[in-house]
């Protein structure tokens, strides 16, 4: 298959128009004027400089906080198996940073402060250096307090070594983004104050009675019953919203309305990144379906669907082949449907394809609580009769699951090797997930009772939209995963958190009280099981390494740095420890890590003398010798 991007870009209007762009001031070149292509930078050899600027979004002044003056970030092309040496200067008066969003490196260049360097002072440049193992799309941002909220990320596109196993004419860079005036420091105070400060979908008297008119009186009473004493709003989809947020692609807002151009009957792919610091969104171009080829950098089969929805740091790379003379809107609205960025693919430079509408507000049920009583049934409790259950005199508060802290548990001691294909049962190993030493408090307000599998969903809000939608469960990869081997040992992690009291943690502890990180050995096959106990969707990612998410896709299982955990869902994936050092893991919901839903995994050598555990009999282990009687888990949480 011939690849002709770099005869096409060169000679196409996008090449001029990024041209034209650089000659403009920087004010300029990030908004309102040349609405085409994308700052690029190619190359092995790179000079960023990261320092606050004036931005205008949408007609209004603002300051950001970027890389040479553009917003999003330029665009950043490597080449695979180059090595690539990048000088970032920092201007600012605070410490900064950059973290390359999906790249296998040595975790020293990985960019994380207090994780994997110091951080960038001001004044100081940082060089990173190290050699590009993989090609596709990725992104790279700021890890330093709330930064990238202000305008620290771009695209990063790398070109494979050898041909492209996909087919395209000409290539377009989306990035997504969210944008405020108010700045990221401030949104994330208010939100510590008032969680809902940024709802915009508070139930209203009028959906009540069309509730009772759908669904009857009883059922209707019930159902805010329930969800009073939750003391939850179930439109508390996103805690952030277009009341703060103007929703950008490339930098753009609707207003703005940035352009792509194709000739009828061309592929065109489009390699979109979802560099939002809050926002989901739901991707579509109407009339017009998308073949996804690529998730978070790494070549799928080819699928072909309508609308997806993108996790904050996933990216998706489709094609598209737009056949008519006209124009078509590619449309990302936010998850919560409060506002939507529109760009244009049209025919001619200047054309603008209509918005559609915003559709209307999903609704949250229980279901998204780890309470499903309609899917049980096919659930883990299959075959038990909840209709005779009487919920109401269940109370969660008391659910006492013991006292053990399972985060600071060093399972490598504990033998769990020997696994037969994949099937684990940990209940006959009495590490039953049911009884996950986890319970309400302070900084946990909710346990998924019964979480169930969700990968066969599309995103939170699609379940009912009138055409064919993404979910994980049909991604597969091209290429068969590199590790075949079964896990040696599973590791449970529950997503939590506090939403009135906006506090966010993993197993009910946040970062800043965790008691050193997970442990991983250098080689080791692990399979993590990730539980959202929470209402919300979190984009959950681990720096330095692939992981395989489980969907029943066998030895073509997609290979992401990225996944959607949908409320009350419950999910794994395998991963090989096959990078040494410390790595982030976390929620790439900028304010949920930034309160604490975060880890460090530490990929320790193997000591060479180290005894085989395999051969280990579990049975006659005494976990009460292990310490863990006395630790009151609740003392965690404040
Ligand atoms: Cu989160």
């Amino acid at each position: 298959m011939i690849n002709r991007r770099h005869f096409l870009i060169g000679a196409s209007q996008v090449g001029l128009m990024t041209a034209l762009g650089a000659s403009l001031p920087a004010w300029a070149r990030s908004s309102a004027d040349g609405n085409m292509g994308i700052t690029t930078l190619e190359g092995r050899d790179f000079n960023l400089t990261i320092d606050r600027f004036p931005v205008t979004i949408d007609g209004r002044r603002g300051r950001a906080v970027g890389v040479n003056g553009t917003l999003p970030a330029p665009l950043l092309r490597f080449r695979e198996g180059e090595d690539v040496t990048l000088r970032v200067t920092n201007r600012l008066k605070e410490d900064t940073s950059i973290h390359w969003h999906g790249l296998l490196l040595p975790f020293e260049m990985d960019g994380v402060p207090g994780v994997t360097f110091d951080g960038i002072k001001p004044g100081e440049t940082f060089t990173y250096h190290f050699p590009v193992r993989q090609s596709g799309t990725y992104w790279y941002h700021s890890h330093s307090g709330l930064q990238e909220q202000d305008g620290l990320y771009g695209p990063l596109v790398i070109d494979p070594a050898g041909a492209d196993p996909v087919a395209y004419d000409r290539e377009y860079v989306l990035v997504l983004s969210d944008w405020t005036f108010e700045g990221g420091d401030r949104v994330f105070a208010k939100l510590k104050k008032v969680s809902d400060t940024y709802n915009m979908g508070q139930r209203t008297l009028g959906d009540f009675f069309r509730d009772v008119s759908d669904n009857g009186l009883d059922a209707t009473l019930r159902d805010r019953r329930e969800w009073g004493e939750m003391r939850m709003s179930p439109r508390d989809i996103s805690d952030t919203s277009a009341m703060t947020y103007e929703f950008l692609i490339n930098g753009h807002t609707t207003g703005d309305n940035w352009n792509g151009v194709f000739k009828a009957g061309e592929k065109v792919r489009l390699r979109i990144i979802n560099a939002s610091a809050m926002t989901i969104f739901n991707v579509r171009m109407p009339d017009l379906p998308m073949t996804v080829v690529a998730a978070d950098g790494l070549n799928v089969q080819p699928l072909e669907t309508d609308e997806f929805q993108m996790g904050v740091a996933e990216t998706y790379d489709v094609i598209i082949e737009p056949k008519e003379d006209r124009a078509y809107a590619f449309v990302a609205e936010s998850i919560d449907r409060s506002g939507q960025a529109v760009a244009t693919f049209g025919p001619r430079p200047g054309m603008r394809a209509e918005a559609p509408a915003l559709r209307k507000i999903p609704t949250l049920t229980m279901k998204d609580m780890g309470m499903d009583h309609g899917a049980m049934g096919h659930g883990n409790m299959g075959g038990m009769d909840h209709s005779t259950m009487d919920h109401s005199q269940m109370n969660h508060a008391t659910m006492d699951h013991g006292q053990m802290d399972h985060s600071t548990m060093d399972h490598s001691k504990m033998g769990h090797a020997q696994p037969d294909e994949g099937q684990m049962d940990h209940a006959a190993m009495g590490h039953a997930p049911a009884a996950k030493p986890l319970k309400t408090g302070p900084g946990v307000d909710n346990i998924a009772t019964m979480p169930v599998s969700r990968l066969h969903e599309p995103g939170l809000g699609l379940e009912d939209v009138p055409h064919r939608t993404l979910r994980y469960s049909q991604l597969r990869s091209l290429d068969p995963i590199p590790d075949r081997r079964q896990p040696e040992r599973e590791l449970d992690l529950h997503l939590t958190g506090n939403m009135e009291r906006y506090m966010w943690s993993f197993d009910g502890i946040k970062y800043t009280e965790v008691k050193g990180p997970i442990i991983f050995k250098e080689g080791e096959r692990l399979r993590l099981h990730l539980t959202n106990d929470t209402m919300m969707s979190h984009p959950i990612h681990l720096h330095g390494m692939f992981f395989e998410l489980n969907n029943e896709g066998g030895d073509h299982r997609p290979r992401k740095h990225t996944v959607i955990v949908k409320p009350g869902e419950k999910l794994s994936f395998d991963v090989t420890a096959d990078a040494l050092g410390n790595w982030a893991f976390h929620c790439h919901l900028l304010y949920h890590m930034h309160a604490g839903m975060m880890r460090v995994v530490q990929v320790q050598p193997r000591n060479p003398g180290e005894v085989d555990h395999s051969t280990m009999d579990h049975s006659k282990m005494d976990h009460s010798k292990m310490g863990h009687n006395n630790m009151n888990h609740g003392e965690h949480n404040q």
